[in-house]
Formats: structure tokens, sequence, C-alpha cells
């Protein structure tokens, strides 16, 4: 059976890359894998059929065989697992990589999305002026640790890993923030993920969706 995973028919992100799915197509073109697309509406993604694969009626899923998933880093680490390219083969190598996944996850995207959404939401509301520069304060810090682990290096490992591309899918939400523009060596980070073909390609895919409701859109208009 073809993997196939789920994603956003209309992504709110116009085509920037930043939903979740990208992850995902990311990991499966980083380990050559083709995989299908199933495209979602909003109002799909909470109807019964999507919720038996994703309990929050969320994407991205993951299905394959006998193997449903819906949770973006658990779809990065088994795609990881099965197929060589995204964490090494060596024991204590494999471990710090998927150490590194799980520092995307819990340690830096928690106070990145609570910043994010307390701009999108809160950001009229009185106690804004005093929560926002607490919140930046937060992400600026992790930042700053992030900085320092990688140092000099290309990746936060001798090479890219899983715990690479799930770190950048993390900071890339802070595109066009004066945060990540303190810590140029993040920035070129992202970068050089962004770089990768495997990257690109996957950047192109989710992209290409975003095209097509444009044309959709422009043929229905006329
Ligand atoms: N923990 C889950 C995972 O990592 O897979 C979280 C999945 C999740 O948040 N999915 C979002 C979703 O389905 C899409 S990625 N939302 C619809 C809903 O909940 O009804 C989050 C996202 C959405 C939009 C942007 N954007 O427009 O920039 C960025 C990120």
């Amino acid at each position: 059976m073809t993997i196939t995973i789920t994603a956003f028919a209309a992504s709110p992100d116009k085509g920037r890359g930043q939903a979740r799915d990208m992850r995902a197509r990311w990991a499966l073109e980083e380990v050559g894998q083709p995989y299908d697309v199933r495209l979602l509406s909003f109002a799909a993604m909470k109807q019964p059929p999507h919720r038996a694969l994703h309990p929050f009626g969320q994407i991205p899923t993951f299905e394959e065989d006998d193997v449903a998933l819906f949770e973006s880093g658990a779809i990065v680490l088994h795609v990881a697992q099965r197929h060589a390219g995204l964490l090494p083969s060596e024991g204590a190598g494999r471990a710090r990589a998927i150490n590194w996944m799980f520092s995307a996850l819990n340690t830096l995207e928690p106070p990145i999305v609570e910043l994010e959404m307390a701009h999108l939401l809160e950001g009229d509301r009185p106690w804004a002026a005093e929560r926002l520069p607490m919140l930046e304060e937060r992400v600026d810090r992790r930042l700053g640790e992030l900085s320092a682990c990688l140092g000099r290096r290309a990746w936060l490992e001798d090479a890219f890993t899983a715990g690479d591309l799930l770190m950048i899918t993390v900071l890339r939400r802070l595109e066009g923030s004066h945060l990540l523009a303190r810590f140029p060596s993040l920035a070129d980070y992202i970068a050089r993920g962004a770089a990768r073909p495997a990257y690109r390609r996957a950047f192109d895919a989710q992209r290409a969706v975003f095209l097509e409701t444009l044309r959709a859109a422009d043929a229905g208009d006329r």
C-alpha cells in the first residue's frame, strides 16, 4: 500500500509550508518514499471518517498497511525508524537524534506557539502589553540556548537527522520575527534545511495545492 498522508485542502498559510503536513512530506522526501496526499476541508476534518484516524480532527495523518498515525512527531519518527536517512544507525547517536526530536516539540515549540497564539488571539486585550514581552523573553531565552548548542556546526549532530527536520520546522514559525533576527546562526540553520532538495520537493508540493486553489478560484470567476 502506498503511504497516504492528509493535508489542508486550503491551508490558512497560503502555501508557506507552515502547516504540520510539511514535516511528514519532508521526512518522506528525505528517505525517498513515494506518498499520496488526501486533501481535506476544515469540515471534513471534523467528520467521523477522519476522526476515526485523528481523534482531534486535525491534519496530518499517516496511513500505510496496518499503521495509522496522527501526530506529526510520531509520523517523522516512524518514517525515520523504517527507512535509512534520518537517524544514525549507531545506538548513542540515534538516541541523541531522537532526543533532539523531542526537544524541538517539547522545549522549543510550546513557547513559540504560545507567543504566536497570544499575538493572534490576545493582541488587543488589556493584559497584552505585559504578557507579550514575557512570552517573547521565554522564546528569546530558548533561541539563545539552542544557538549556543548549535555553535558553528551545520546540524545539531554530526549529520542531518530527524531532530534537525523537526527543529527547523519549529523555528520556521518565527520567520519574519525580530526574535530570529537576533540569532543569525539559527537563520542560517533554517536556510540550510530549506536548501535541501527533499525540503524543496516537499515545499513545492504543498505550495502547488495553494496555487491550484488560486487557479480554480480564478477559473470560477470567469
Ligand atoms: N500535535 C499535532 C501534530 O503535531 O501533528 C498538531 C496538529 C495540528 O495542529 N494540526 C493543525 C490543524 O489540523 C494544522 S498544523 N488545524 C485544524 C484544526 O485544528 O481544526 C497547525 C498550523 C495551522 C496553520 C498554520 N498557518 O496558517 O500558518 C500554521 C500551523
